[in-house]
Order: C-alpha cells, then structure tokens, then sequence
C-alpha cells in the first residue's frame, strides 16, 4: 500500500518515472503538492534599563514568560549585562499579545522596561 500512495503522489520516488524516455508505460497519476507555508514566528525582546529594578524584571519573566525563578533571573541578568535577550519565540498574534502584556504591566507600576518584537 505504501508503495502505492509513492507511486501516485510522487512518481519520481517510485522509479517508474514520468515516460520522458517515451518508453510509453501508459498514464501516470500525479499529484502535486500545494506549498503550504509556515507563518512567520516573532522573538519577544526584553530591553535593559537603569531604573527598573530587577526583582521587577524576573517577576515579568516569571508572570508572562512562564520561567521558574531561576532562569527568570538568569535571563535578567543577560539584559542587564548585554543590554537585550530574547525572552521567547511566537506567532504574530501571541508575541503582540505578551509585548502588550509586559508594557502595560511596567506602566502600571511606573517602570520604564521595553518589550519589543522582531520577526526571526
Ligand atoms: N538594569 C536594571 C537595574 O540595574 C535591571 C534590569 C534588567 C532592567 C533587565 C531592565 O530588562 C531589564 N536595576
């Protein structure tokens, strides 16, 4: 049977061959492949700042993020010493979603931290 689904979809992996040599075997089934293309993903991205303290920033990282504690801080500590870290990959609508999620949770408790995201 599997031999078979090759055969009709993908002659070519079969063997049998498109008859180009014309050696005329009769009629072959083929069945193109419609390009389904994967949606691009996003890289949330965490922004160093002088004021926002860091239990802040980990407290972020653990909310929105999802990280325990000790990798919240780790990557807290990679912002603060490099100045940006990407926090996650995403879809376009889940990475829109967190950056608002993270901006508006800064305002709120007046802290300046930026989120942004990039496309990969
Ligand atoms: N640099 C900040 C401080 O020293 C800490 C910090 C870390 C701020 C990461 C923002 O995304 C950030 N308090």
């Amino acid at each position: 049977m599997r031999q078979h689904m090759m055969t009709l979809q993908f002659p070519e992996a079969s063997g049998e061959g498109d008859d180009s040599d014309g050696e005329g075997k009769g009629a072959v089934a083929v069945k193109t492949r419609p390009k389904t293309e994967r949606p691009p993903l996003y890289k949330v991205l965490l922004l160093n700042d002088d004021y926002t303290p860091m239990e802040f920033v980990v407290a972020v990282l653990e909310r929105f993020f999802g990280m325990s504690h000790a990798q919240a801080f780790e990557i807290m500590l990679t912002v603060h010493k490099k100045g940006v870290a990407v926090v996650g990959v995403f879809s376009h609508e889940i990475a829109e979603t967190k950056v608002g999620q993270v901006m508006d949770f800064a305002r709120r408790h007046q802290h300046p931290l930026q989120c942004t995201m990039e496309k990969e």
